[in-house]
């Protein structure tokens, strides 16, 4: 296995984020509050998963967590919107002004041509099991992983992916405990639902997760690419198919037909397609 040497790519003051061979790790990085993400977060995230979707040196991206909490030692993953962050009319932003940019975020993750992979040491809660449902993999620690629903609790709810996509997941009947009844799950137990891939000791998830990576790194970057939208296809509608769409464009263009396209119209002449209807 290659060394895992993280360099930091950017500072942030409420995440980190970091590269190494092919991988991007960024983290939620308050976790005093249990990682809960306030509008300023959400605006780093969003930075630093635009930087790894547009970084073609990065293949994988893990979202992950820094911590434990340094008041009581407790990990976490996330636990969704900060609720001293929140105003009468949503989460309030330096500005003033209310911000749902957490849904940016989850859409960013979707659509980003790479495999996302939630590393969740600790509590999963809120917008932040959201966050782990939106991945396309999810790794939890054994000892210190908890997945809960409170979105009801607090009224502020995801009725996107975090729970219709979650139905799809674990299934409609086990979708509506987990919501209605805001429960705590073991990582065993999210494990046995299907929306957890891997119960890793505590002490080896992050090696691990970055050991995952590696392997998809070594799979044909256009195929995960191509799969990963092909699976989210049927559940993204229209948007699911300009994604896949988008990616078949882009073959084309790669044709000896795009190529006399192009140039024929550059040279003002009619094109002479090669006359090839291959079946
Ligand atoms: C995570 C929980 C279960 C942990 O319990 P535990 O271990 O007993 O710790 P606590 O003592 O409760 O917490 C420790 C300290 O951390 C603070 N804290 C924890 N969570 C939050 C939070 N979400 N916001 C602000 N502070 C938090 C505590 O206050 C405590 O601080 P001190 O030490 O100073 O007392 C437990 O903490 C818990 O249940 N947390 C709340 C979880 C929650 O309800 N989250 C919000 C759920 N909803 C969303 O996330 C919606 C997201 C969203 O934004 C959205 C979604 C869809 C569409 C649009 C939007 C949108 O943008 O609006």
């Amino acid at each position: 296995m290659s060394e895992i040497n993280w360099k930091t790519a950017k500072e942030y003051e409420d995440i980190t984020y970091k590269k190494c061979n092919g991988v991007a790790r960024i983290a939620f990085n308050r976790p005093n509050v249990r990682n809960a993400f306030r509008p300023k977060t959400t605006k780093e995230l969003y930075d630093a998963f635009y930087d790894a979707s547009e970084d073609v040196n990065i293949g994988v991206v893990l979202l992950s967590a820094e911590g434990p909490s340094t008041k009581d030692g407790v990990y976490s993953f996330c636990s969704g919107g900060d609720q001293k962050a929140r105003g009468h009319q949503g989460y309030v932003g330096e500005d003033g002004y209310h911000r749902l940019n957490i849904l940016e975020v989850q859409r960013l993750i979707r659509f980003m041509p790479k495999a996302v992979i939630a590393v969740v040491p600790g509590w999963a809660v809120g917008g932040g099991h959201s966050l782990h449902v939106v991945c396309d993999l999810t790794l939890a620690s054994k000892e210190h992983a908890i997945f809960k629903q409170t979105d009801a609790d607090v009224t502020s709810f995801d009725g996107g992916y975090g729970s219709a996509y979650l139905a799809k997941m674990v299934g409609q009947k086990k979708a509506r405990e987990i919501f209605f009844l805001g429960r705590n799950y073991s990582a065993q137990e999210a494990f046995e639902m299907g929306m957890v891939n891997a119960v890793i000791p505590h002490h080896e998830l992050e090696e691990t997760a970055y050991q995952w990576a590696q392997e998809i790194l070594a799979k044909s970057p256009t195929s995960i690419k191509m799969l990963k939208f092909a699976m989210n296809l049927t559940d993204d509608g229209m948007v699911g198919q300009q994604v896949f769409a988008g990616e078949a464009t882009r073959l084309a263009y790669m044709t000896d037909e795009a190529k006399e396209g192009r140039d024929a119209f550059l040279e003002k002449r009619k094109p002479n397609f090669p006359k090839k209807w291959i079946p």
